[in-house]
């Protein structure tokens, strides 16, 4: 019996899927019966699956033949990680290629926040326009702009926002070596500094909840959010009230603590940009990531190492994709 074999979990990349299958006879898990597993679950040495959906403790113990997990993905929040380090299962993400997209998508969806385009967008297209003016904005130049989480994206993100002559500030597990932005010793300390709070901590127990009502408050009525991590990350019941209470003046948010459900509260409220989870969404970045999960998986079946390992677990680490 073939052990060898590659397991797709959850809906890729279509050119991904057409290689996975044209190379390596993957399968797909998605609407196999409900004996699949017990027949040939032992038969996968490896997975290949997306940042949303990932493998799960229940699922590795269905796969006792599985050697590695390829996560198409920076984020890998959906796999767990402890379990799998726990069965010798090596674990691999997409980091890098996305962050120019991720970062960019940061930076627009403040500007788009603070300016409302998106708003002014639907003001004209209301037919608005003829009946007046749109209300003015809030100016993005020249602010205090606070970043959660400065690993990769997020120093992306302070790496463009200097070129508005923003002041930078963040805050992490710990102060970053090497970087000039000052480091705020609380999330709670950050937001009450910022005008606008940028999201961009990785998922996972060590974030959960890490811009709690305290931190929204902190940054308050004036100030702005701007989520393109993990929904997880913010309180999101906290940001509804805020909102819809005027106590936040707006938020940009590319993710959602029940994707694709978004709270309806939210559906109603200009003072919102609200996206689909795009931030790699484009077809540069996709392709580079389908390339790079493709490349760990190769690596790993030809020579049983990975290009772009996750970080090994830390208890209840806050990390920072
Ligand atoms: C994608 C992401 O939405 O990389 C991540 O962690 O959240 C996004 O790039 C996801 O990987 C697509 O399935």
């Amino acid at each position: 019996m073939n052990s060898d074999r590659v397991l797709q979990v959850g809906p890729l990349l279509p050119s991904l899927e057409r290689n996975l299958r044209e190379r390596y006879d993957a399968v797909l898990l998605d609407g196999q019966d409900d004996g699949f597993l017990d027949r040939h679950g032992a038969e996968f040495a490896a997975v290949v699956t997306t940042a949303r959906v990932g493998v799960d403790r229940a699922l590795m113990d269905r796969l006792p033949g599985l050697r590695v997990i390829v996560n198409f993905g920076v984020g890998y929040d959906t796999t767990d990680v402890v379990a799998a380090a726990e069965r010798g299962i090596a674990v691999s993400n997409t980091p890098d290629v996305l962050t120019d997209c991720v970062a960019d998508t940061a930076v627009g969806g403040l500007i788009d926040v603070m300016r409302r385009f998106s708003a002014a967008d639907r003001f004209v297209r209301r037919g608005d326009w003829t009946r007046g003016p749109f209300p003015l904005a809030a100016k993005v130049s020249g602010k205090r702009i606070g970043i959660l989480g400065l690993g990769r994206i997020g120093r992306a993100i302070a790496h463009r926002l200097q070129g508005f002559d923003t002041e930078i500030s963040y805050h992490s597990r710990r102060p970053v070596e090497g970087v000039s932005y000052a480091y705020a010793e609380s999330p709670e300390k950050l937001a009450a500094w910022s005008d606008a709070l940028i999201v961009a901590t990785s998922g996972g127990a060590g974030t959960r909840g890490l811009v709690s009502a305290e931190v929204l408050e902190a940054l308050g009525p004036d100030g702005y959010l701007v989520n393109i991590a993990r929904g997880s990350v913010v309180d999101e019941p906290a940001l509804v009230a805020a909102l819809t209470g005027g106590r936040l003046a707006g938020a940009a948010l590319d993710v959602f603590a029940d994707e694709p459900n978004v709270p309806p509260a939210l559906l109603d409220l200009d003072s919102v940009v609200l996206l689909p989870h795009i931030a790699s969404a484009t077809h540069e970045t996709r392709e580079a990531m389908g390339d790079l999960a493709l490349l760990n998986l190769r690596r790993f079946l030809e020579e049983g190492r990975l290009v772009t390992p996750v970080p090994a677990p830390s208890p209840q680490g806050r990390r920072s994709s």
